[in-house]
């Protein structure tokens, strides 16, 4: 008779290799939507620094297909969005010991006054920043207790309401952070960046029906705010003359993405053209809404400055 054991082990092998964190440089070459295959990857977050662009990006690895299972971050880098290099392990769950939730929800990173802030969130123990020399890593937590909690989302009450930072640098220098889940938060930050700076405010305007997944991004002086939108989550975005609004709602930006019940986004400008960061659950057979995979498409602007809607390709940009 057969032994079924060399392709139980098999298998096995390869769970235990998308639990791992990364330990050396892993290269690759961008062939299509998903654009990450070797593990899965959720809430992309994309930064430009000169000539990189960085992709900060959770790490999946549900073993049931039924629930979270968050432990740690990855951050990736390519200069022509073809070529990309996965650096090792940057930031764990565990770099944040108040943590009690074990999970490494969605995060953002950006650079100021030489360092480089990553906010992140857990699963109901706040939103943490970790701090580092170099965009990739390794980052450290920076305050030793969370920088915003459940209780500074002041019109929530479910566990789970302080999370999805996303943070924007402005032009005349202020760094603002969004986020939240179900209600929609924002607040400026010091100039350390550590910091939230005076009051906590909501967003709101008519028909914002918003899940979780902010992001702001400028361009040509409107303030495009975008976010999930219903459940499963398609993308919807609004726009404002001013970061603190009012906004106006302007429509669904990205339809539901295959085989994922969230839909979380990042917006990105990188040499002269526009990225619409996502992530899907659609690598075949194993894929699914625990664990995901990130993507990236065009996003292309209407000469009044609304966004076409994001057409999801297999193919992406190669
Ligand atoms: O990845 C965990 C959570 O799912 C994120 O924080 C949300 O944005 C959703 O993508």
């Amino acid at each position: 008779m057969r032994s079924f054991l060399p392709v139980l082990l098999l298998i096995v092998c390869l769970c235990d290799l998308n639990a791992q964190t990364q330990d050396s440089l892993y290269n690759f070459q961008a062939k299509g939507n998903p654009l990450i295959t070797h593990k899965f990857t959720a809430d992309p977050a994309a930064l430009v620094v000169g000539d990189t662009l960085w992709l900060f990006t959770g790490h999946d690895s549900s073993r049931d297909g039924r629930g979270y299972n968050m432990k740690d971050w990855c951050v990736f880098s390519t200069t022509d969005m073809v070529h990309w290099t996965e650096y090792p392990t940057p930031l764990k769950i565990t770099d944040f010991t108040w943590d009690r939730s074990g999970n490494a929800y969605a995060g953002h990173a950006t650079y100021r006054n030489g360092k480089y802030y990553w906010y992140i969130s857990t699963n109901g123990s706040g939103i943490g920043v970790a701090v580092s020399d170099r965009p990739e890593g390794p980052y450290k937590d920076a305050l030793g207790k969370p920088l915003l909690t459940r209780q500074d989302c002041f019109a929530s009450t479910h566990g789970w309401a302080c999370i999805d930072p996303a943070v924007f640098l402005d032009d005349d220098g202020v760094a603002w952070l969004f986020w939240g889940n179900g209600q929609c938060y924002y607040a400026r930050l010091k100039d350390n960046m550590i910091e939230i700076d005076g009051e906590i405010r909501q967003v709101k305007f008519d028909d914002f029906v918003f899940e979780e997944a902010p992001w702001i991004h400028k361009r040509k002086g409107n303030y495009y705010l975008t976010y999930a939108t219903g459940f499963p989550e398609k993308t919807a975005y609004a726009m404002s003359k001013n970061i603190e609004g009012p906004y106006t709602y302007k429509g669904i930006l990205n339809e539901v993405a295959g085989h994922s019940n969230t839909n979380h986004q990042a917006v990105v400008e990188f040499k002269g053209k526009w990225y619409f960061v996502y992530h899907n659950g659609a690598i075949q057979r194993n894929g699914g809404s625990y664990n995901r995979s990130v993507c990236i498409d065009r996003l292309y602007y209407n000469r009044d400055g609304s966004l076409k809607r994001v057409v999801m390709t297999t193919e992406g940009l190669w």
